[in-house]
């Protein structure tokens, strides 16, 4: 079984009386935007992360999970399409407007079409799962994400069996994404999975952190969670879906392509040309960490790469 969920493990159990205050608030939130809005109980880390308990894909570097302080994750960001630096997004991802939202879909598939934020938050009722997510810069985080799997809406879209990989789009608006008024990427930001990584029910669409509605910073108000890769595939405020038969070009692969490539599943043996990826640093901490092979998420996810030359395909 690749995830536990405790049917009935209580809220207070899990989570302490802050969060679960922010919790009402996000459903609060999201019903006065015209959702009604179910949410499972959470995850404790060990339940969430493969390799905690020494599990053979950690090398024995076992970890103990805390969670990165609210006030990190909400600050310390990337998300080009505000600004290059770390504090940018932070502070000028407020003129993005999530309502209304919807995500067009289109290519592969049964039912296309445009699909309304709202609606899907009524449909996908939103679970809490706590996932580290480490970025190719070497920095690492711990995140209650609140979301549904990907799989669940991909299902419902029917894809045909032509259907080999499934293409996210941002958001691409000047006025709203300043950052976007330089080239420092093609806009808008592109980012790919493979159909099997997309069904993967470790696949998240995310629509909040923390017991509360995303930040516009961390892509507010829909953005994807890939937990076995660099953070760079977890693509933020996607307004489009497209199921193709040829592996879509991902904005960084394209902009600096021996750098970054499809695949970009976390890898301490495959270095980036300019810096080490053995270790990282988790936001809040000073210590180094060993980086795991995919993330620590290995005894879930490996058998998806089995046969592959990962140097090849990084
Ligand atoms: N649209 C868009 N999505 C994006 C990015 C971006 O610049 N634009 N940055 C990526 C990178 S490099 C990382 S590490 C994560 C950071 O997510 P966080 O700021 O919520 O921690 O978002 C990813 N998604
Ligand atoms: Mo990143």
């Amino acid at each position: 079984m690749l995830i536990r969920r405790p049917p009935d493990i209580s809220e207070s159990e899990v989570t302490d009386q802050g969060l679960y205050l922010n919790r009402r608030q996000f459903i609060r939130k999201a019903a006065a935007a015209g959702a009604g809005l179910g949410l499972a109980t959470g995850l404790s880390p060990i339940a969430a992360c493969g390799g905690e308990a020494g599990g053979a894909d950690d090398g024995g570097a076992s970890q103990v999970d805390e969670l990165t302080p609210h006030e990190v994750v909400t600050s310390y960001n990337n998300f080009y399409e505000f600004g290059t630096g770390k504090d940018d997004p932070a502070r000028n991802a407020h003129t993005l407007r999530t309502r209304p939202w919807t995500i067009t879909v289109e290519g592969e598939c049964n039912k296309p079409g445009v699909y309304d934020i709202d609606g899907l938050l009524t449909r996908y009722p939103a679970e809490e799962r706590i996932y580290r997510l480490r970025c190719v810069e070497a920095w690492s985080m711990v995140i209650p994400w609140l979301g549904f799997p990907l799989a669940d809406f991909i299902d419902d879209l029917e894809p045909t069996s032509h259907a080999q990989f499934v293409e996210f789009r941002t958001l691409h608006d000047p006025e709203q994404m300043p950052g976007q008024r330089r080239s420092v990427l093609d806009w808008p930001y592109v980012e790919g999975l493979r159909m099997d990584e997309a069904m993967h029910p470790l696949t998240l669409l995310s629509v909040g952190l923390y017991g509360e509605m995303l930040p516009d910073q961390n892509g507010a108000p829909i953005r994807l969670v890939v937990p076995w890769k660099y953070g760079f595939k977890s693509i933020k405020s996607i307004v489009s879906l497209r199921f193709t038969r040829e592996m879509p070009l991902n904005s960084w692969a394209e902009t600096a392509p021996d750098e970054y490539g499809f695949y970009a599943n976390v890898n301490p043996e495959v270095d980036h040309p300019r810096w080490s990826q053995k270790r990282e640093r988790r936001l809040g901490e000073l210590r180094r960490r060993p980086t795991l092979m995919y993330n620590g998420y290995g005894e879930q996810v490996a058998h998806l790469y089995e046969g592959m030359d990962l140097r090849r395909f990084f």
